[in-house]
C-alpha cells in the first residue's frame, strides 16, 4: 500500500501572499501570521513575494495573473469580508471564495485561502492571532502541505 502525504519537513517552494488592503487592520495581522509560519517552516524572505490587492472582490483575477507566470509554487490569499453593514457581504464572500476555487483548479496550482468570513469586527480579530488563532497562519500551512503533497504526485 503507497500513501502519499504532504509533510512539513525540507519545505521549499515560492509563495505568493495575497492581501487585502480593505480591512488592513486585521489582515495585516493574517499576513504576518503566515509569513511567520513559512519562514519557521525554512521559507527564506527571498521565496515569498508579497501582494497587495484592494478587496477581497479582487483576489481571484490577481491570482489567476500569478498563478499563470508559473512562478509560484502555492498562492496564499488573505482578507476578511466583515458583514457589519455590508449589503453586498454575501456576493464579495461568495464570489472570492468561488474564483479562487476556480483559479486553483484551471491552473492546477494550489491556493490555500485565509479569507476570514465574519459577522463582526470582533470575530475578526479573535481569528486574525487572539483567541481563535490566526488563519494566516493555517492558510500558510496548507500551502506548505499542498507543495509537499503535489510535488510527490
Ligand atoms: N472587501 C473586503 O475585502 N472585505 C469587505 O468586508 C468588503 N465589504 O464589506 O464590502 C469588501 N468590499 C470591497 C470589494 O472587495 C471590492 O474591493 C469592491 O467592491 C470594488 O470591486
Amino acid at each position: 500500500m503507497k500513501i502519499l502525504e504532504g509533510n512539513f519537513t525540507n519545505a521549499k517552494g515560492q509563495y505568493a501572499i495575497l492581501v487585502t488592503r480593505w480591512n488592513s487592520f486585521v489582515v495585516e495581522h493574517l499576513k504576518e501570521g503566515a509569513i511567520d509560519t513559512l519562514k519557521r517552516h525554512g521559507i527564506g524572505e527571498k521565496n515569498i513575494t508579497v501582494v497587495y490587492v484592494p478587496g477581497a472582490l479582487e483576489l481571484p483575477v490577481v491570482a489567476k495573473k500569478i498563478a499563470n507566470s508559473g512562478k509560484y509554487s502555492a498562492l496564499i490569499a488573505l482578507g476578511a469580508v466583515i458583514r457589519g453593514g455590508t449589503s453586498h457581504y454575501e456576493i464579495v464572500a461568495g464570489e472570492s471564495s468561488k474564483g479562487l476555487a476556480q483559479i486553483a483548479l484551471e491552473t492546477g496550482v494550489p491556493i490555500s485561502t485565509g479569507v476570514l468570513t465574519v459577522e463582526n469586527i470582533e470575530q475578526a480579530i479573535e481569528r486574525s492571532g487572539t483567541k481563535a488563532g490566526n488563519k494566516g497562519a493555517e492558510a500558510a500551512s496548507v500551502a506548505l502541505e499542498l507543495v509537499s503533497l503535489l510535488e510527490q504526485i
